[in-house]
């Protein structure tokens, strides 16, 4: 008998079929996230799970004592509890470098969006508002190119973002991350930065950092006023990097000029979040790894991990 994985999320066609040389695969077929109490009686009798997102804690682990690995479809693994899946000797697995080029891109379209208010003046002209006033100034925004970029986090994301900002933009390029990246400096000759400094510099202040505790509520009320005041702010990363009601009121005050948003402390954001009333806010709903490429390659390589950790082998991306 073939050991038995549990899926949360729909499997490409190629994946399934991988998988399923290995493994007997149950899957969750909802239109909506698994509810918990369903996912705990579905991992009673699994040796793997393959999900993208699912709090991994000391509960879920009591439900599951097959369990071997969660094999998670995404390079963020802040959903593991990573004390109690060592404590139950769960591996856990996430999906790294493939997804670095795809979330640069978006990172970029957000910079972009928000300087030029390509979603606000997209409204406005399907709103036939177009030609409403004889001044165009009404439909400036800023320029990004030869700007200043600050990236909080530099990791693969925030190199490949780094590559576009010089090569394409033209743009100077600081960086604040717990170590200095010198390879980084050297290819691209962007600078190292203490945080104060980046946040009272920068254009654009781009976060990329991973959530851990350190990073909880990295940037708050003191960092948002420390910034320029023609200041955009991007979060790709994670909500809970950024203390969401200090970003509101910075841009209801004017402390910042404007965001683009891909992650929000809930999500999916609350339709009443007051974020979305403010038309200096360009919004994604966390689809920074979202295209036809590479979310098929995360899922070949979450499948990967998963098929190696239930045939005995090591998986390539172990983070516990
Ligand atoms: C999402 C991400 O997790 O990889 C990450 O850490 O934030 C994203 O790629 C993705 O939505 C999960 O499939």
């Amino acid at each position: 008998m073939k050991p038995k994985i549990f899926t949360t999320v729909p499997l490409p066609e190629k994946v399934e079929k991988n998988i399923s040389e290995y493994c007997e695969i149950d899957k969750w077929t909802g239109d909506r996230s698994i509810p918990r109490h369903i996912l705990l009686e579905k991992i009673k009798d699994v040796v793997g799970l393959y999900s993208t997102g699912v709090g991994i804690d000391e509960e879920l682990l009591r439900h599951a004592p097959n369990l071997k690995i969660v094999s998670n479809v995404s390079v963020g693994y802040n959903n593991f509890d990573l004390e109690a899946m060592k404590r139950f000797n769960v591996i856990g697995t996430n999906t790294p470098y493939v997804l670095d080029e795809s979330v640069a891109d978006l990172t970029f379209a957000l910079i972009l969006n928000a300087a030029r208010r390509i979603s606000e003046l997209d409204r406005m002209v399907k709103e036939g508002q177009w030609g409403k006033s004889d001044d165009d100034k009404e439909y400036f925004g800023v320029d990004v190119n030869s700007t200043k970029l600050g990236i909080i986090g530099m990791g693969r994301i925030g190199k490949a973002l780094a590559r576009r900002a010089k090569l394409g933009f033209n743009m100077d390029v600081l960086y604040y991350n717990r170590n200095r990246k010198l390879d980084v400096e050297e290819e691209y000759g962007v600078k190292y930065a203490d945080l104060q400094s980046l946040l009272e510099h920068s254009d654009f202040v781009v976060l990329l950092t991973p959530l851990t505790p350190d990073t909880y509520h990295l940037i708050g009320e003191k960092e948002f006023k420390l910034m320029k005041k023609s200041a955009f702010f991007i979060n790709v990363s994670r909500g809970q990097t950024v203390d969401e009601q200090a970003l509101i009121s910075a841009l209801q005050n004017k402390e910042i000029k404007g965001a683009g948003l891909d992650v929000f402390t809930k999500e999916p954001i609350e339709p009443k979040n007051l974020l979305l009333q403010l038309n200096n806010v360009v919004v994604t709903p966390h689809i920074g790894s979202a295209t036809e490429r590479t979310r098929e390659d995360m899922a070949v390589r979450a499948a990967q991990n998963l098929v190696a950790v239930v045939t005995g082998k090591d998986p390539i991306d172990r983070v516990i």
